[in-house]
């Protein structure tokens, strides 16, 4: 769906004067506002392609009106988000569920809604119709070669259709693992994963980059042969240089420390990307910030600090994206909720004072550096955000 600029405007029009009230009220206190409006405006998150269309649950699916069917309608979609929300510049394409059959035509209309292409999702936890092989018991660690040689050449047929649009990132998430003791033995199917994965590394352009992502336990209960950030990292290590870690929110077990988890893949170099959402409990993939906003703007204030400390780019020097499933709300809606919460925790950790914050931390103020983090938090910045989404 694409909505005429004007009627856009005109909406902001409306809402113009309250808008200014509140923003001269916030900003006032700002030191450096137009350095955090520009870091704001900056920054975008990819969409994936197939948080467009209403998700499900394993109990049932409930579809919406207007839902895209095509790449093409898709990307009109992000297209809508991002003239709404300057904000959503990018979509994230999952193969085979959707292949750029003409990349070229892709590419242009992709250009007309002012899009570009995020990293691409290769997909081994389900079996296609008139695949040979069965990804059943798993796709890359597999203990049969020629299930393995078919998982490699799938994500090498992604890569060539990320090549032709223009992305620069292939995410791998494997459904691979166990549910049961004794099924696997864990070492020959890191083993099995790995030289899977030196296969991909090797047909990786030059300038692109590999994301791992990893996750605590579903489909399998047992084990999951790349199960937490430790078992990622170790095969990013040993992948080299164009690998990362990627950290999806709801992919831990519960209580799990995101933020110190990303303070420290920083800190090594080998933290790539994000897929955002929210949880209650394990996976829910629910809006971002619907639950647990706190934890969000605290992981924002690790990936902060961890950035600036490397000198690395917040706006492209890793991948945003965010991976949600829409069941309850409309998925443009809930998408845009989303990217809206995103913006939010990252524009209260660019409060933060880190100068005070480190002060206090090396003369263990607790009760100050708790007040500094909290004073951020609880800033009203929708205003800044809003001010740089026009
Ligand atoms: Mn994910």
């Amino acid at each position: 769906m694409i909505l005429d600029k004007k009627i856009i405007d005109q909406h902001n029009n409306q809402l113009l004067d309250k808008h200014r009230r509140a923003f001269d009220y916030v900003s006032a206190d700002i030191p450096q506002l137009d350095e955090m409006l520009n870091k704001l405006q900056k920054f975008q998150i990819a969409i994936p392609s197939w948080a467009l269309g209403t998700g499900g649950t394993r109990f049932g699916r409930f579809s919406g009106a207007g839902e895209p069917g095509t790449l093409e309608q898709k990307l009109e979609d992000v297209g809508l988000l991002h003239a709404l929300n300057k904000s959503s510049g990018a979509i994230s394409m999952h193969i085979p569920w959707d292949i750029p059959s003409d990349a070229v035509k892709i590419k242009a209309l992709a250009s007309s809604l002012e899009i570009g292409f995020d990293a691409v999702n290769s997909n081994t936890f389900q079996d296609q119709s008139g695949q040979e092989h069965s990804y059943k018991f798993g796709s890359l660690h597999h203990v049969d070669p020629s299930v393995r040689q078919q998982a490699v050449d799938h994500n090498i047929e992604v890569i060539n259709y990320g090549k032709a649009v223009g992305s620069k990132a292939l995410t791998v998430w494997l459904a691979d693992g166990s549910s049961f003791p004794g099924q696997l033995n864990f070492r020959e199917a890191f083993q099995n994963t790995l030289s899977s994965l030196q296969e991909i590394y090797k047909h990786l352009p030059e300038d692109w980059k590999l994301f791992v992502e990893y996750k605590a336990f579903e489909p399998h209960f047992y084990s999951m042969t790349i199960g937490d950030w430790g078992q990622s990292l170790l095969l990013a290590n040993k992948l080299g240089p164009k690998a990362y870690t990627l950290v999806d929110l709801g992919h831990h077990l519960p209580n799990a420390n995101i933020e110190q988890i990303v303070s420290l893949l920083l800190m090594e170099g080998k933290l790539g990307g994000f897929h955002f959402n929210d949880s209650k409990y394990a996976d829910d993939d629910l809006t971002a910030g619907s639950i647990k906003p706190y934890q969000l703007f605290l992981i924002f204030n690790e990936l902060i600090d961890g950035m600036d400390v490397k000198g690395i780019d917040h706006a492209s020097g890793l991948g945003w994206m965010i991976d949600a499933s829409h069941n309850l709300k409309d998925p443009l809606v809930d998408l845009l909720q989303s990217v809206e919460a995103i913006k939010i925790a990252y524009a209260q950790a660019l409060l933060v004072d880190r100068k005070a914050l480190k002060q206090a931390q090396q003369a263990n103020d607790i009760v100050k550096a708790q007040e500094i983090l909290q004073d951020a938090f609880r800033t009203d910045v929708r205003p800044l955000v809003a001010e740089a989404s026009t």
